[in-house]
């Protein structure tokens, strides 16, 4: 999409290092991280949101939290992470394309607020 922030980031319209890349993912760190780890993953191709999760779609889901769990290795959280999903306006989520935040190297609480 033309005017989306992360679909210029997944091109490379707007530069950025990743930590994570193939043909449809890429995952980079989140500009104002809540957590000493905090990694978005995004796919390359623009879906809105959870909401706009499909039969045909839906196999990028389970790709997202294999990239997660790679990730989490990577970084070294062996104690444990958290993946979240802020799905539309209530959910809280502020870029209207599709990401799953990684978080870790600290306690989370629950429920979040
Ligand atoms: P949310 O779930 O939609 O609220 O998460 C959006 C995240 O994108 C949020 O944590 C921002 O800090 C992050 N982010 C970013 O990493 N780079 C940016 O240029 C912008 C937002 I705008």
């Amino acid at each position: 999409m033309d005017d989306c922030l992360f679909c210029k980031i997944a091109n490379g319209e707007i530069a950025s290092e990743f930590l994570y890349e193939d043909d449809e993912f890429v995952a980079f760190s989140d500009i104002n991280p809540i957590a000493p780890i905090h990694i978005l993953i995004i796919p390359k191709t623009h879906i809105a949101s959870a909401d706009d999760i499909d039969e045909k779609n839906s196999y990028l889901i389970g790709k997202i939290f294999t990239i997660a769990s790679q990730l989490a290795k990577d970084m070294g959280l062996k104690k444990g992470y958290r993946i979240v999903n802020n799905c539309k306006e209530d959910g809280g989520q502020s870029v209207d394309h599709i990401h799953f935040h990684l978080l870790g190297g600290r306690q989370m609480l629950w429920p979040p607020g």
